[in-house]
C-alpha cells in the first residue's frame, strides 16, 4: 500500500436532482485532496426488487430529504474507511455491504453505499491520473449506441401514452459524434412538427427531455417518431426501441395489462409486440412485461426472434435475479443502473455475468439525474456498447452525452463505435 493512495476523509452532502428532489453527493478525499466526487441518481417507475434509497420522512421535502443517507456516509462509512488504499474498489465495496449488512441495503441505504463507491472509483482514477473509464479497464474502447427517449410517456410524462420511452438508436451512424449529431437534428425536426400536429404543450419535455404528445396509440406515437426521421433523411441508419415499463401498467388483481387504455393479458401483449414487430425496425423492447413475469419474458424472447429484450424492473442489475433470467431464459439483454443494487463492485459482476451468458448489457440513468456525467464513463469500461440516456436536450441528459464525445476524442483512433453490434460490441 503507498501512502498516497489513502482515504484521508470521506463526506456527503444533500443536492437536488434534476426533478428538485433530494439526492445524495459524496466526496472522498485522498492524502488530505479532495479526489472524487460522485452524485446519486434516482428513479420514478422504479422496480420493487431493487436496492432500498433511504429518505428522512417528515415534512422537509415532502418527506424526501437524504440527511439520514448523509449521515450514514459521514460516520458510519467513513469511519470504516478512513485509511484505505483508494484503489481497492472490491475490498472497499465488500466492507460497505458487510456494514450494511441487510439484503437490500436498507440500513445505511443504497443511495449512501452507492455515493461513495461511486466517489472511491472516481477518486483513485483521480489519483492515478487516469481517466474513470480507462481506469476501470484498461483496454475499453467501444462508444455506445445512444437509445434516445425522444417521446416521453408512462410516468415521465404528463400525456396518456403507456409506454414510458420511445427511442431510437442510430446504428447506422459511424461512429458517436455522428450518432449523436443525427438525434439532435432529428429531434429538432420533431418538435416543431409535433407542436404543429398537437399543438405547443405537446412540446413541453417530460423528465428524460422528449416531446409529450397527447397521444394514446402507440403506432401513432411511433409513426410520429418515424416522419421525423425519414424527413431527416436518415431513415436507413435509424432502429427503435421502447421502454415499456409493463409492471406500471399491470394489474396483478386482474393479472391484466392496460395497453392503450385496453386491458390485455400476457398473451395478448405478446401478440400485440410480435404485431408491432413485424410492421417497424424495433431492435430492442425493455420490460415489456411485469417484474416477475419469468416465464413470459422468457416466451417473449421466443416470439420475437432477434430483437432485444432487455430486463430492467426484471433483473434490478441484481446477480441472483439475473441468474434466475439466465436459467429460463428470461430476456436477452439486461438495463444496468448503479443505484439500483448500491455499489459499484455489484454492478460491474452483474454486467460481467450478463456478458458471460450472451447477454447484452444496457448502460442507463436513471429518470431523476444529475449533471454527473458518471455512466458515460461507466459505459466505455465496460464496452457495454449501448446507453440509455434520454434526450438530446436538458443538462442532466447532455451531460453523459458530451462527456462521451470528450471520450470518443481521447480515445482517438482507437474508439470503435458500436453501431449494430450493439448487443455484443467487438
Ligand atoms: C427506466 C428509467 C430510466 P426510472 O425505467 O428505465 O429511463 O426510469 O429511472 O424512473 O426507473
Ligand atoms: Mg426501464
Amino acid at each position: 500500500m503507498t501512502l498516497n493512495h489513502k482515504i484521508t476523509g470521506i463526506n456527503a452532502r444533500e443536492i437536488i436532482d434534476c426533478r428538485g428532489t433530494p439526492t445524495v453527493q459524496a466526496d472522498v478525499w485522498v492524502d488530505n485532496v479532495l479526489r472524487g466526487r460522485a452524485d446519486v441518481p434516482s428513479g420514478r417507475s422504479t422496480g420493487s426488487h431493487e436496492a432500498y434509497e433511504l429518505r428522512d420522512g417528515g415534512p422537509r421535502y415532502a418527506g424526501f430529504g437524504v440527511r439520514k443517507a448523509v449521515a450514514n456516509v459521514n460516520t458510519i462509512i467513513a469511519d470504516a474507511l478512513l485509511g484505505r488504499d483508494v484503489t481497492e474498489q472490491r475490498a472497499i465495496d465488500r466492507d460497505i455491504i458487510a456494514l450494511d449488512d441487510t439484503s437490500n441495503k436498507s440500513r445505511l441505504g443504497a443511495n449512501a453505499s452507492l455515493g461513495v463507491s461511486l466517489a472511491v472509483a472516481r477518486a483513485a482514477a483521480n489519483t492515478l491520473n487516469l481517466p474513470l473509464y480507462r481506469y476501470l479497464d484498461s483496454a475499453s474502447h467501444i462508444l455506445p449506441v445512444p437509445m434516445m427517449n425522444l417521446i416521453n410517456g408512462g410516468k415521465l410524462s404528463s400525456n396518456d401514452l403507456c409506454f414510458q420511452e420511445f427511442i431510437m438508436m442510430p446504428v447506422g451512424a459511424t461512429n458517436f459524434s455522428e450518432a449523436l449529431r443525427m438525434t439532435a437534428e432529428i429531434n429538432s425536426i420533431l418538435r416543431p412538427m409535433t407542436a404543429e400536429r398537437y399543438g405547443k404543450l405537446a412540446i413541453n419535455v417530460g423528465d428524460e427531455g422528449g416531446v409529450v404528445p397527447p397521444i394514446v396509440d402507440v403506432r401513432e406515437a411511433l409513426d410520429l417518431l418515424c416522419e421525423a426521421v425519414s424527413r431527416s433523411g436518415y431513415a436507413e441508419h435509424i432502429v427503435y426501441a421502447f421502454d415499456c415499463a409493463a409492471t406500471h401498467l399491470y394489474d396483478p388483481k386482474t393479472r391484466k395489462y392496460t395497453f392503450e387504455g385496453k386491458e390485455l393479458t400476457r398473451d395478448e401483449v405478446i401478440r400485440f409486440f410480435q404485431d408491432l414487430c413485424a410492421e417497424y425496425p424495433i431492435a430492442s423492447i425493455e420490460d415489456p412485461l411485469e417484474e416477475d413475469d419469468y416465464e413470459g419474458f422468457a416466451e417473449i424472447v421466443k416470439a420475437l426472434d432477434g430483437v432485444q429484450i432487455v430486463g430492467d424492473d426484471l433483473f434490478v442489475t441484481n446477480k441472483e435475479r439475473l441468474a434466475k433470467g439466465l436459467e429460463m431464459n428470461s430476456a436477452n439483454a439486461v438495463l444496468w443502473k448503479v443505484n439500483q443494487i448500491g455499489t459499484l463492485t455489484e454492478a460491474m459482476e452483474t454486467a460481467a455475468m450478463a456478458f458471460r451468458n450472451g447477454y447484452g448489457v444496457c448502460v442507463s440513468e436513471r429518470s431523476g439525474e444529475t449533471e454527473d456525467p458518471m455512466i458515460a464513463d461507466l459505459v466505455v469500461a465496460l464496452d457495454g456498447g449501448q446507453i440509455k440516456t434520454g434526450a438530446p436536450v436538458r443538462s442532466e441528459r447532455t451531460a453523459k452525452y458530451n462527456r462521451l464525445l470528450q471520450i470518443e476524442e481521447e480515445l482517438g483512433s482507437a474508439a470503435t463505435y458500436a453501431g449494430r453490434s450493439f448487443r455484443r460490441p467487438v
